[in-house]
């Protein structure tokens, strides 16, 4: 008998010794004998061979294929702690005389079969933690499986003999066995029988809530789940937990029609909307009911440890039941929306409205402390908020110093089709575990309704489930049958403790039905019959949930009835309101709120933009930390060394190139306190080596140091970081960081320009609201894109005012520049922060004058009393006698220089000006109209380098036109147009660049032509 103990003993001893001393585990036994376990022939443990199997125990760490598989399984299972600890003799003796109960201790062969049936029940209890999800009850409907696949796995114990897969017979049903200590089951009990361990986890793993976790590398991340779910008796709730539940059940249901006791009642927030507004869409969320609920525990519980404020994203579905049960937004303001006739008393499009987000601060019932929710506006465009979402509520994090994320979380919504379908949704999680990305921690909920507008789950996803995109970064994923409230709850509150104690990604999946079809107008039979069929007989969950309260003496059907005609009163009584209101006010549905940052009416303070320059001391010191290692005994690159050096004489110099500029206009800010952060890709170093904002120490590994965070010792922070290799995720990210505050700069850089593209969602449906779709090249940034979607009007000629520059600014809906000189960039990005307003700004960046030798710019230029120029007008020989100048060309950008290269080349200095668009969009018509004024005699050329169906033409001819009043042509001179961006061939390139060089100052080029 104490062999056994012993043999148990040596094997957890070596266990711990082999992770404390390797020399232990290095000792080497009978190399390369095999040993077999034959059965009979071996007088199991005896004796003399509990050596034996110590010495196989040896030899099979040595190489576990050295012994039988079943010694092989025993050992690996031995080691992964499913053994007595010799250290509790209870243990011991327990196991003792379980073994003298059952005959066993010297029987051998009996106690072989102890051995393997042992080893056979904790493959069991395994088989269920891993598999157990694919046979749970999830689908409502009970007519699908929510994997895509009806193949029940073969070492589940869904028939009594399959319990032959392990070996196992019926006549085993009643024997006991220990239980391994990755499983809870047992609670109190450390042994149990095989009939009840099979019923446990049935339990536990194949009712209504399917657990899929095992594929989680920690064990300890493990573990909690088991207990969680395992032990027995964890889903019990009080009568009030019940009651509460059946009330949110009530606010959130469409009830029509359902015959309770004698009395036929409706109820709840979409049965409202249906009855008074038949005929709208509203995608309701019937048949998903329960996600209010849901939500509302999520809340409950995030609240009750710790968190103060939830950042939410969700699509369509069931929208405006969010907006009026969970974040509690008033209900005539939701109702008023309803009406047609209603206008928009501020600015802003008056999205639809299950597009209109919200923001509200008020006191959690469940805990009574103060709660801030946002749930963010989002486009028609699935997915495409989520990282959004996490953006903002990274920027919350951040400004509030909660780098843990204990304070601030976001919840993300999500509808089958689109969380397995949208490219964004693997973006978004990529991020959640970057340090400059993490929120630590979402909670994604996907209402699961198993199907996708009028598309099967079949023919919608290659995945088992629609989660499955989550496992990538070892999310845990709670798939739970939604027409089970209770099994909601519990799972929701534990995907709560669980973001709130680990702080990693959960995602509950609602597996539920939508009631009627893809919107209330749809009609779901033509594509659906069998599965409508099915869902015209089924019972709401409420009255199920109902049904279920009365019988067990919960509620009354008396208490019910009352709950239901409160909730109706509520919503009658904001419906007459509603009919009152006479103005929509968009301000009123805003995500983030900038208090003090506009005037009471929503308005800008002023409509003026200070000057952007700053002291010579300001810039000088930039300067030198920047031209600095502000670390002792720090050893960079030899060739860093040489561009630091080189800043430095340009400090000396009072000189800048571009990225001295940025770093200029960057630490300025940070000293003013105004946070600082960009993000993209590789941007620390700068893709063209130009930026190095971060030095990496030669000698040290992983040692770095960013010397814009050494300006001051009182100064904002600054953040520059890599991006992880998406355009779509870190775009639609680093739009919510900015959404959260208007004192910060957030920047986010596409890589070579032209990268942007695949974050066109973004740019198109937040940041512009026009639409575009091109292919993809590194030669153009695509400036045409931008200035399509420009709103100003080329053919409207504006009234000048002193403020025009500002105003012109504050009416469009983003700004566009292509500056030609470090310290125009400079000021452009300081301008950005000292207008009182936001706007997007487009910055189109000549690559080549990243190194650009003229690229230049002085001090003088950057200095207090310089700023921001729109438009930089010749100021060389042809400017000195303007009626003798025979040409001026316009142009943006770098080909400024080629221009100019050319011009002196050609001995035309005096009879062709030169004059440059540094903002193009707004269109600088004041200053402009002085310039084409101060040269009468000219023609008017527009040259750029791009083709002539791209760039800049197209923008600028009209309204060029629309100064000069039709009256003088403005000539083109540029690329023929092309349908790509530009030609593979350097040579070709070339060719044609000189060629339209000559015809720019060719002066007889445009004779005797109309236009
Ligand atoms: C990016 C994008 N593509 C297509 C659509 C059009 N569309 C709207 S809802 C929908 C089906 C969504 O299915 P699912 O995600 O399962 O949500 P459900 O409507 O079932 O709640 C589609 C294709 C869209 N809104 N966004
Ligand atoms: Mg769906």
């Amino acid at each position: 008998m104490s062999h056994l103990k012993l043999f148990a003993a040596v094997v957890k001893w070596h266990g711990i010794k082999i992770l404390r001393k390797p020399d232990v585990a290095g000792r080497v036994f009978l190399h390369g004998q095999r040993y077999a376990s034959s059965g009979t022939s071996e007088p199991f443990l005896s004796g003399s061979n509990s050596n034996y199997v110590e010495e196989m125990y040896y030899a099979w760490l040595e190489n576990p294929q050295s012994v039988h598989k079943s010694w092989d399984l025993f050992f690996r299972n031995a080691n992964a702690g499913q053994t007595y600890d010799p250290h509790l003799p209870d243990q011991l003796e327990r196991k003792a005389s379980f073994l003298q109960s059952h005959g066993l201790a010297q029987t051998p062969g009996k106690a072989e079969k102890l051995v393997e049936d042992h080893l056979a029940v904790q493959s069991l209890i395994r088989a269920y933690q891993i598999r157990g999800h694919h046979v749970a009850q999830l689908d409502p409907l009970g007519i699908l499986d929510a994997d895509l696949d009806s193949f029940v796995p073969s070492d589940l114990i869904t028939t009594i003999d399959k319990l032959g897969f392990y070996g196992l017979h019926e006549s085993d049903l009643d024997k006991v066995f220990q239980l391994p200590t990755t499983t809870f089951i047992g609670g109190n009990e450390n042994s149990l029988s095989l009939r009840e361990i099979i019923k446990r986890l049935e339990n536990t793993y194949c009712q209504h809530i399917g657990l899929e976790f095992m594929f989680i590398n920690d064990v300890e991340q493990c573990q909690w789940i088991r207990q969680k779910f395992e032990t027995p008796g964890v889903m019990k709730f009080t009568n009030e937990e019940k009651r509460t539940l059946l009330a949110r059940l009530v606010r959130s249901m469409r009830y029509a029609g359902v015959v309770l006791g004698n009395c036929s009642v409706t109820a709840g927030f979409e049965d409202f909307l249906a009855r008074k507004w038949s005929s709208e869409k509203r995608f309701g969320l019937e048949g998903c009911e329960v996600m209010i609920p849901a939500l509302k525990t999520i809340i409950d519980k995030s609240s009750e440890m710790g968190i103060e404020y939830v950042i939410m994203g969700m699509p369509h579905r069931g929208r405006l039941n969010v907006l009026a049960n969970v974040i509690r937004k008033e209900l005539e303001q939701i109702f008023c929306q309803f009406d047609p006739k209603l206008e928009a008393a501020d600015e802003g499009s008056g999205d639809v409205k299950y597009h209109l987000g919200m923001y509200h601060e008020r006191i959690n019932r469940a805990t009574n402390k103060k709660i801030t929710l946002s749930l963010m506006a989002n486009p028609s465009h699935l997915e495409a908020v989520d990282p959004v979402v996490q953006g903002k509520t990274k920027a919350e994090q951040f400004y509030r110093g909660d780098t843990a994320g204990k304070k601030v979380m976001s919840i993300l919504l999500h509808g089958d089709a689109a969380f397995a379908g949208q490219g964004v949704v693997y973006e978004t999680f990529h991020l959640s575990d970057l340090p400059s990305y993490t929120t630590n921690g979402t909670i994604h909920v996907v209402v699961n309704n198993q199907i996708g507008f009028t598309t099967d789950p079949r023919m919608a996803r290659s995945s088992p489930y629609p989660t499955d995109v989550a496992r990538v970064v070892n999310a845990p994923i709670f798939h739970v049958n939604a027409d089970d409230p209770e099994a909601v709850m519990y799972v929701c509150s534990v995907a709560a403790e669980w973001r709130n104690t680990f702080n990693k990604d959960v995602v509950v999946d609602l597996v539920c039905y939508r009631r009627r079809g893809h919107n209330e107008m749809d009609e779901p039979m033509f594509t659906q019959p069998l599965m409508y069929k099915q869902i015209h007989k089924q019972v709401p969950v409420l009255k199920k949930y109902a049904d279920k309260l009365i019988a067990d003496g919960t509620v009354t059907l008396q208490e019910f009835e009352e709950e239901i005609a409160k909730y109706d009163r509520i919503c009658e009584e904001a419906y007459t309101r509603s009919k009152d209101n006479k103005i929509l006010h968009i301000k009123h549905w805003l995500d983030s709120p900038w208090p003090g940052f506009f005037n009471m009416d929503g308005e800008p303070k002023s409509m003026s933009c200070p000057p952007t320059g700053i002291s010579e001391d300001l810039l000088t010191h930039i300067g030198n930390v920047a031209s600095s290692v502000p670390v002792k005994d720090f050893k960079i690159h030899a060739g860093l060394s040489r561009i630091l050096r080189a800043r430095l004489e340009m400090t000396k110099n009072r000189v800048v190139d571009w990225a001295l500029a940025e770093y200029m206009a960057f630490g300025s800010f940070l000293k003013e306190g105004i946070h600082v952060r960009l993000s993209g890709q590789d941007v620390e170093r700068g893709t063209f080596s130009h930026r190095h904002h971060v030095l990496h120490d030669q000698e040290v590994d992983k040692r770095t140091c960013v010397p814009m965070n050494h300006l001051w010792e009182q100064q904002a922070p600054y953040t520059v970081c890599n991006s992880s290799l998406s355009e779509y995720g870190v775009l639609g990210f680093e739009l919510g960081f900015a959404m959260a505050s208007p004192n910060a700069l957030v920047c986010w850089e596409a890589q070579f320009g032209d990268f942007h593209n695949t974050a066109q969602c973004i740019i198109d449906q937040f940041i512009s609201s026009g639409q575009a779709k091109w292919g993809p090249e590194h030669s153009s940034a695509r400036p045409e894109r931008f200035l399509q979607m420009s709103n100003d009007d080329s053919d409207a000629f504006p009234e000048f005012s002193e403020q025009f520059e500002v105003s012109q600014l504050y009416e469009c809906n983003w700004i566009v520049v292509n500056c030609s000189t470090p310290a125009n960039y400079f000021h452009v990005l300081r301008r950005q922060i000292l207008l009182p307003f936001r706007k997007p700004l487009i910055i189109l960046t000549p690559k080549s004058l990243l190194r650009h030798p003229e690229a230049k710019s002085s001090f003088d230029e950057m200095v207090s009393g310089t700023t921001f120029q729109r438009v930089i007008p010749e100021n060389g020989l042809a400017a000195q006698a303007p009626h003798e100048v025979k040409r001026v060309i316009f142009c943006t950008g770098k080909v400024y220089y080629d221009l100019v290269k050319e011009r002196k080349n050609q001995d035309l200095e005096k009879q062709v000006a030169i004059t440059r668009l540094e903002q193009i969009s707004p269109f600088p018509f004041d200053l402009l109209k002085e310039e084409l004024e101060k040269y009468p005699g000219a023609d008017l050329v527009w040259c750029q380098e791009e083709h002539k169906n791209s760039g800049y033409y197209d923008y600028v001819k009209p309204r060029f036109r629309t100064i000069v009043n039709h009256t003088r042509p403005i000539w083109y001179v540029g690329r023929e147009p092309a349908a790509a961006a530009a030609t593979g061939n350097k040579n070709t390139h070339l060719v044609s660049l000189r060629r339209f060089l000559d015809t720019a100052f060719n002066l007889e080029a445009f004779e005797g032509k109309t236009f």
